[in-house]
């Protein structure tokens, strides 16, 4: 059940979940209220959360030793590994329980957060394998399009025509020159998983998709649209106002899969131009600068018109067409497999 708009302020202002103030990440910065939206939404519902986190600006800035900003448990991992940590931990909760160590009706959910970096490059190889194998976790990537907390490296996520620090608008380039990896697609690929997307504009769309994956007897995979005023040369009170723009310009569409099943969560009637969310950016300004300006931005024109028409064709072909399920002892992680 969604919380009311009250309940909701309530738990955000007084009960910190997840993470309290004090962290280090910049003011503005969309990451920590995504954390925030996800925990609270498990307390809500009767979960105690686990976290475990790749490393990434979200990591280094709320656990800067001898100090840590999470008031729930934690687990400190690097880029490669959050996924399989999260699973052995889901799995010794499970083989706890049977043991009767724990009490049979004790919830607990698991998540894993990682940056785009964490995600979409390097530990995709540990992500796909959790989710191939079952783990009842939800991993949500806080995708700001870069290595951030590096100083602006260019990653599988970044979009064309930002400019990094790793490729770079100048004379002879135009920034990153390859399309953003569709990373909840190569997870939708996996089947046996919920997947979906969430931005800061739509509160309650976020909280109801953490619903469904809490509730989803498997894996799920939560890509957040997460603005970094730093890099992406926004203002601090922006993030929110930036995600609002990524959806209504089909930049970042709002929708979900399960088990194969299309829904577009937002339908966007009349989309803006994808040039207004490039051009509220300052990441994009040296770009906008050169002669091929306008061909980069017809091409991303393009891309996510393409892209949006072709989500709305695959709700239609999709509609109560499981790819798999209903969920086999062959495709969970079982309390067998657990010891
Ligand atoms: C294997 C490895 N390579 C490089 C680093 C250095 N490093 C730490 S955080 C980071 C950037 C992380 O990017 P992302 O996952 O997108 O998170 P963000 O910083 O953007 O929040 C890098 C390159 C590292 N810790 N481990
Ligand atoms: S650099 Fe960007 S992602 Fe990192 S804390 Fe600052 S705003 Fe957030
Ligand atoms: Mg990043």
């Amino acid at each position: 059940m969604p919380l009311s708009a009250i309940d909701l302020a309530k738990q955000f202002y007084d009960k910190n979940p997840g993470i309290t103030p004090g962290h280090r990440l910049c003011p503005g910065c969309a990451a920590p209220t995504i954390v925030k939206i996800a925990l609270m939404t498990a307390i809500a519902n009767g979960y105690e959360p686990v976290v475990a986190l790749a490393t990434g600006c979200l990591e280094v800035s709320t656990t800067i030793y001898p100090y840590s900003a999470w008031n729930v448990p934690y687990i400190h991992n690097a880029f490669e590994n959050v996924s399989a940590t999260i699973s052995g931990v889901e799995t010794a909760f499970k083989a706890a329980k049977k043991r009767g160590e724990i009490p049979a009706d004790k919830k607990l959910a698991f998540f894993a957060f990682g940056g785009d970096g964490g995600t979409y490059d390097i530990g995709l190889q540990s992500l796909s394998g959790a989710v191939e194998r079952g783990h009842k976790f939800i991993y949500i990537v806080y995708d700001n399009e870069g290595y951030m907390n590096t100083g602006n490296q260019r990653s599988g996520s970044t979009p064309t025509g930002s400019d990094t620090t790793t490729a770079p608008v100048g004379k002879k380039m135009s920034g990153k020159v390859q399309l953003k990896k569709n990373i909840v697609e190569i997870m939708a690929a996996h089947e046996n998983v919920y997947v979906a997307t969430v931005a800061l504009t739509d509160t309650f769309d976020f909280m109801k998709k953490i619903e469904k994956a809490l509730a989803f007897d498997g894996p799920s995979f939560i890509a957040a649209h997460s603005a970094c005023v730093r890099f992406w040369r926004v203002a601090d009170d922006q993030a929110v106002e930036t995600s609002k723009l990524a959806v209504e310009t089909l930049y970042w569409p709002l929708y979900e899969v399960e088990r194969g099943v299309y829904r577009v969560t937002k339908k966007i009637k009349d989309p803006k131009p994808v040039s207004e969310y490039i051009k509220s950016q300052g990441r994009f300004s040296a770009m906008l600068k050169r002669p091929d300006a306008q061909e980069i931005i017809d091409e991303l024109q393009q891309y996510v018109t393409a892209r949006y028409e072709r989500l709305l064709a695959l709700e239609e072909a999709t509609k109560d067409k499981p790819v798999r399920g209903p969920w086999s002892k062959k495709d969970v992680q079982t309390d067998e497999h657990a010891m």
